[in-house]
């Protein structure tokens, strides 16, 4: 009898211990895992409506996936192939198609947004999983594609200043990241991520890599901060401590040359989120 209150009594403590050090959970609030046959309804056109965005099935995916908000993970089918969204830009957004109030560079940014539920006021995490294919690292076209968080202030009025983290490919150059951030060094708010701060908190730098990634945009009492996996790259500091998010907008640019682009899990998070150890890319 003393052994099995002796067991109960560690198995407490360990009950007890264990979830001192695990973080809090954090809940996803609202998002679309693109796992269902088709995207989220409420998803609608930003700025200009893409060729394409919807469900498809995927790149090969060999990292842990992540559980949706009704505990379900993504759907993988045999060849381990997940259903992801295929967002593509192509002929109908060619500058030269477009009606003549749509020529301006505002409109070569297509895609779509997603209005989401109410989060915290101040503290809240954006996250979403791109496919870095081989396109990025060949051949001379330009591609860019992006993450943005359209706000609200505490009064609940849209701000201007909209967070973006941006993968942008040049040309022949090599890709990069890119984050807004309007009080930065950029020309335009647009800032180069190449470096990010190690465990030993030392400025260390950052190379694009090829295959699945998360991004992450979360804020925290007016601070952004813009991260690849678990490296963080940059932040943006608003004029309020009070902003939540209206909506998630997932784009691409249009060049005039079609081109598609992948992505999967986007989702808020209700609080400040942070990557499980085995999906944080490293
Ligand atoms: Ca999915």
């Amino acid at each position: 009898m003393k052994k099995v209150r002796f067991l109960l009594c560690l198995a407490l403590i360990l009950a007890m211990t264990t979830g001192m050090l695990a973080p809090a959970a954090v809940a996803i609030l609202d998002g679309d895992g693109f796992n269902k046959a088709t995207v989220d309804k409420r998803w609608v056109t930003d700025r200009y409506e893409p060729e394409e965005f919807d469900v498809a099935r995927g790149n090969a995916r060999s990292t842990k996936l992540v559980k949706d908000s009704k505990g379900n993970y993504d759907e993988v089918d045999n060849d381990g192939k997940v259903k992801t969204l295929r967002l593509t830009v192509g002929s109908g957004g060619f500058y030269q198609n477009r009606p003549a109030d749509r020529k301006s560079d505002y409109y070569m940014v297509q895609g779509k947004k997603l209005p989401v539920e109410t989060s915290s006021k101040n503290t809240w995490t954006v996250t979403g999983k791109l496919y870095v294919g081989q396109a990025y690292f060949s051949g001379s076209d330009q591609r860019r594609t992006q993450l943005s968080v359209y706000l609200k202030d505490g009064e609940g009025n849209p701000i201007e200043i909209c967070p973006t983290l941006s993968l942008h490919k040049n040309g022949d150059n090599s890709p990069i990241w890119r984050y807004y951030n309007p009080k930065g060094k950029g020309a335009r708010g647009w800032n180069t991520g190449d470096s990010f701060l190690n465990k030993d908190n030392e400025l260390e730098e950052l190379y694009v890599e090829e295959g699945w990634v998360t991004v992450m945009i979360k804020c925290n009492k007016g601070v952004i901060t813009y991260w690849i996996g678990n490296k963080k790259i940059g932040n943006c500091t608003l004029d309020t401590t009070d902003v939540y998010p209206q909506a998630i907008a997932v784009n691409a640019y249009n060049y005039g040359k079609e081109y598609t682009v992948e992505w999967d899990n986007i989702y808020l998070y209700d609080g400040s989120y942070a990557l499980p150890k085995a999906d944080n890319n490293d």
